[in-house]
């Protein structure tokens, strides 16, 4: 069965055209000049999808997504099953995942579990990086396997001590080890050690509201811990990529690194464009703890969103993926009410990635096809999914969203599909929408109804980072 997408404009990461898109099956099968004799002997036997008015993009891919993690005591609580569905909802088709190897425990049998609750279970496409927890002799071992298995990057922690946490000498040996098989190390990049001793200070002082678990996560700790990270990768001559950038001074640190020409990448996240330390963490009540995440919310009144965009722009930032790790606030958000130290970490957002760094676009931060690049194409090919997933070419597979740019309406907890009861950007208005999503050939967003299914996502196995300098 063919179907054949009229009448758009194709953005991608070099441009916008007036294409026709043939799709034959899972796959896209041609590229056709509008009116052509082929498109239009095409039209005879297709599907046709119209697509008037909207951009035709490549199916979001998001590098960062926690479904079902355990952390502080509570589950994320989005399933692979609830996530993925909201994800395509928001024109994302792939998610990269992160299954997690906990202190003391095999890597093998914790991928197992992970493989175990997405299987099955995910409505678009998935793949998986590692979060190396217990770097050790067995672990470094299994690393090389799963490079060869299709998981070809790995976590580690700077931050959350006896939990993630790597020391140093932790870190230095999982860099040696990528450097040999080609993996990728992504790092979270904050001074856990020195976090914990201020937040320890800030609750013994009184300090235990929301708004504390931003201030005590100083940006000079992440802009440290990324110093460090970048220097640590240089000596083990393995590619890093900083998940979560969050402050500007930490982007300073990539910014030099790359202008030294390493092979040091970086990802920021829609809250650390949107979202602000005093407005947002520090809002009445206990409100705050919607907004808890790590890296936190950065001061409004320094320049943290200005120089992200530029970052963007640049390309010192090459990634924008959600952290997806949502909480509720009734029941997981609420065990910090006495604590912030006890509120679980994270912000949900898969669902709105693609609308709130389209509104970049709206706004002049950045071009349409940066929107594609950072969003689809460059995760592709950072993470070893690309040319399957981030373009829209032959033999690519057919992930596409048509986005419609007429559209105006607003970010609520009650027009969500994530399992939260609340939302980050309520009341946020975007311009833009997705219209359709078409995920390996198959409709399953369109007309405002979603028809896919929990089990339609498959699970892909990943190559070597394709963008290295
Ligand atoms: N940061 C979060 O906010 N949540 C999960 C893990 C992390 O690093
Ligand atoms: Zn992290
Ligand atoms: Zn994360």
């Amino acid at each position: 069965m063919t179907m054949l997408i009229k009448g758009g404009t194709v953005i991608s990461a070099t441009g916008a055209t007036a294409t026709e898109v043939l799709v034959d099956g899972e796959e896209v099968v041609a590229l056709l000049s509008p009116d052509s004799d082929l498109a239009v002997s095409a039209a005879e036997s297709a599907e046709i999808i119209d697509a008037t008015g909207k951009y035709v993009l490549p199916g979001g891919v998001d590098a960062h997504t926690h479904m079902e993690l355990p952390f502080g005591g509570t589950y994320a609580s989005d399933t692979f099953e609830s996530g993925t569905k909201a994800a395509a909802w928001g024109g994302t088709t792939t998610i990269v995942d992160f299954a997690v190897q906990s202190h003391g425990r095999q890597v093998r049998e914790c991928l197992d579990e992970w493989m175990a609750k997405a299987e099955g279970n995910c409505a678009i496409d998935f793949a998986f990086h590692m979060i190396i927890g217990d770097v050790n002799d067995a672990s470094l071992k299994e690393m090389d396997i799963l490079v060869d298995e299709g998981i070809t990057s790995f976590k580690l922690f700077m931050a959350y001590p006896g939990v993630f946490y790597s020391d140093d000498g932790q870190i230095l040996r999982a860099m040696q080890t990528a450097a040999g098989n080609g993996g990728l190390i992504m790092m979270h990049a904050e001074n856990g050690i020195a976090i914990d001793v201020l937040a320890e200070q800030a609750v013994a002082r009184g300090e235990t509201d929301p708004l504390y678990h931003g201030i005590v996560r100083r940006a000079e700790f992440e802009s440290e811990a990324t110093h460090r990270a970048i220097k640590l990768a240089k000596v083990g001559a393995a590619p890093l990529y900083i998940v979560h950038l969050s402050a500007s001074e930490a982007l300073t640190e990539v910014t030099r690194a790359r202008n030294d020409g390493a092979n040091v990448f970086a990802e920021t996240c829609p809250q650390y464009l949107y979202l602000n330390l005093e407005d947002h963490l520090g809002a009445p009540g206990f409100a705050g703890a919607g907004y808890v995440c790590s890296t936190p919310l950065r001061s409004k009144h320094e320049h943290h969103h200005a120089d992200l965009w530029k970052g963007l722009r640049t390309n010192d930032l090459s990634v924008v993926s959600t952290d997806h790790c949502p909480f509720c606030m009734k029941e997981q958000k609420e065990l910090g009410t006495e604590d912030f130290r006890a509120i679980p970490n994270g912000i949900g957002g898969v669902e709105h990635r693609m609308d709130l760094i389209y509104q970049g676009v709206v706004q002049g931060e950045i071009s349409l096809p940066r929107w594609v690049e950072l969003c689809a194409t460059t995760p592709a090919r950072m993470f070893g999914l690309y040319p399957k997933k981030g373009v829209i070419q032959p033999g690519s597979d057919a992930d596409i969203v048509l986005y419609d740019p007429a559209a105006r309406w607003s970010i609520s907890v009650d027009n969500h599909h994530m399992n939260m009861d609340y939302s980050a950007y309520e009341g946020l208005e975007i311009e833009g929408k997705v219209d359709t999503v078409i995920s390996r050939g198959r409709v399953v967003l369109a007309d405002g109804e979603f028809s896919g299914n929990a089990g339609d996502g498959r699970y892909v196995r990943r190559g070597l980072t394709q963008y290295l300098m």
